[in-house]
């Protein structure tokens, strides 16, 4: 009889028990009543922490620690009794944004967003550009995403149709947690079942229409990777309101405003018609993408479309 505790990764929730991936099954267990007393609001574990379990001789185990988080994907979620802490996703490495070069048209001002989301969380984040086949291939591609390798994210182009860049994905995902964001149709099913057979199908986006409330951010499963790494569906992250984000915080989350901000004139300056804007002259001067700083003024008066 095993009474030694393991140190296994949580891949899925649900009523009171958790799938814990241990080093040759997975196994069901609950967590130590004295895990769930705390002092603050929020979730004391969430899908992808590392806890240590003790198996029990039936099978099933008990969670006795939760290993420290090097990251965490979390939102403040108001209540009647205060902010509640929840716990999307822990541990995540990077989030991976999934938009199509068309069908449907990109919608650039919700990558943006994702983007900001992804700054404030201090997490990587990769673009993933699917269906360049259908916009005649790599050139035509890059001018709907080109921008965004110079703001120091990266972009893969793929064709879940063609098997186009289905290597490069796979290499950026082994070894790795990432969070899957994007709207529906751009193709995640299709390009997870490319990496994996079977993938796209495990990994389906609970419709978030269906799934209104608290938990439509959450993530439901974290599936692992065949040679490494997990991926989980993030499937409200769209919805993740940046409610909690100042207006004068956001220039901090667009790295080309970043440094610009500190040479305007007014240090409490809006970046919009202020005297001696340097974000107002760097999009002038054509130093800034007027795209971008679209998104930056339409976050800053709380349009979350
Ligand atoms: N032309 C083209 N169609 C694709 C590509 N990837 C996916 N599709 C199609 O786009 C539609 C939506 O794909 P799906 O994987 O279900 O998207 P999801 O909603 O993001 O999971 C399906 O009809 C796919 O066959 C691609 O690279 N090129
Ligand atoms: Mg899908
Ligand atoms: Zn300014």
């Amino acid at each position: 009889m095993m009474t030694e505790t393991q140190t296994g990764r949580v891949l899925r929730y649900r009523s009171g028990f958790f799938t814990i991936e241990g080093k040759d099954r997975n196994v069901t267990c609950i967590l130590r009543g004295r895990l769930k007393r705390r002092e603050f609001m929020g979730d004391i574990i969430g899908i992808g922490d590392l806890v240590r379990y003790l198996p029990l001789p039936d099978g099933s185990g008990v969670i006795e620690e939760i290993l420290l988080r090097h990251s965490e994907l979390v939102r403040m979620d108001p209540t009647p009794k205060g902010e509640y802490r929840q716990i999307l996703l822990a541990n995540p490495d990077q989030i991976v944004a999934v938009f199509a070069c068309a069908h449907p048209t990109p919608h650039l001002r919700m990558l943006d967003r994702f983007l900001v989301i992804a700054e404030k969380q201090h997490l990587k984040a990769v673009i993933v550009a699917n269906k360049v086949d259908l916009v005649g291939g790599l050139k035509e591609a890059e001018k709907l995403f080109g921008i965004y390798p110079t703001l120091g994210y990266p972009v893969i182009y793929t064709s879940a149709l063609q098997g186009l860049g289905v290597e490069e994905l796979r290499s950026i995902l082994i070894g790795r947690v990432s969070a899957l964001a994007g709207p529906s149709g751009v193709g995640k099913s299709s390009l997870l079942n490319q990496l994996q057979p079977g993938l796209g199908l495990a990994v389906r986006e609970i419709g978030a229409h269906l799934d209104k409330g608290r938990h439509t951010t959450v993530v439901r499963e974290l599936f692992p990777l065949e040679g490494g790494g997990y991926v989980a569906d993030l499937p409200g992250l769209r919805r993740l309101a940046l409610w909690d984000t100042q207006p004068e915080e956001l220039d901090g989350y667009f790295p080309e405003l970043r440094d610009l901000v500190q040479q305007c004139q007014f240090n409490d300056c809006t970046h919009q018609d202020d005297p001696g804007c340097a974000v107002v002259r760097a999009v002038e001067e054509g130093r800034v993408s007027p795209e971008r700083y679209e998104s930056y003024l339409r976050l800053r008066a709380g349009d979350t479309h």
